[in-house]
């Protein structure tokens, strides 16, 4: 074996220990779940993803391309009781706040706002990638799981995309 080849193997070798996992690894889980293709016009959701790691972040895939006058709307549920509902509102192209809405519901006006400085979103609509937003979990009080609703609106043509149903969680995903 010549000591390109060698190395190579012990790279791949130390790649593998990192994903099982060494002492005070960072655990992740992810879910996800799919929404029906052609149950809405002008927005489409087809497809969320969401990864709980050290931030909760949120993917969704979109049958239809993006376009002005559309509104993606985020819940975030940390937990039963007391635990807050988070709200998120972007529009694709558009300057982003960074502040996290504390619902009581869906529908509500937020009770107060959350500063999130970290907090990231991503939706254009000049490029092919999915919509997403991050949030660290520093942001939502460390939860220890999460479920996650969305909503896709156009203003201009009236459509409303629900995932997974309207005013519904997804499935809970542990960090
Ligand atoms: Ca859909």
């Amino acid at each position: 074996m010549d000591a390109h080849r060698a190395g190579a193997r012990a790279l791949v070798a130390g790649a593998v220990v990192a994903a099982l996992g060494l002492p005070g690894a960072v655990h992740a889980d992810t879910g996800a779940f799919d929404d029906p293709v052609g149950d809405a016009t002008s927005v489409d959701i087809t497809r969320i993803r969401v990864a709980h790691e050290n931030a909760v972040k949120v993917s969704v895939r979109s049958a239809v391309p993006l376009g002005a006058g559309q509104v993606y709307a985020f819940w975030i549920d940390t937990g039963r009781g007391p635990r807050p509902t988070y709200a998120v509102r972007f529009r694709a192209n558009s300057d982003f706040g960074g502040q996290l809405a504390v619902v009581e519901s869906f529908g509500q006006r937020p009770s107060r706002f959350v500063r999130c400085p970290g907090m990231r979103a991503h939706a254009d609509m000049f490029d092919d990638r999915p919509v997403w937003l991050r949030v660290p979990r520093t942001c939502l009080g460390e939860p220890r799981r999460v479920r996650v609703a969305v909503k896709f609106e156009d203003e201009i043509g009236g459509s409303v995309d629900w995932a997974p149903e309207r005013r519904t969680f997804g499935p809970w995903v542990s960090q």
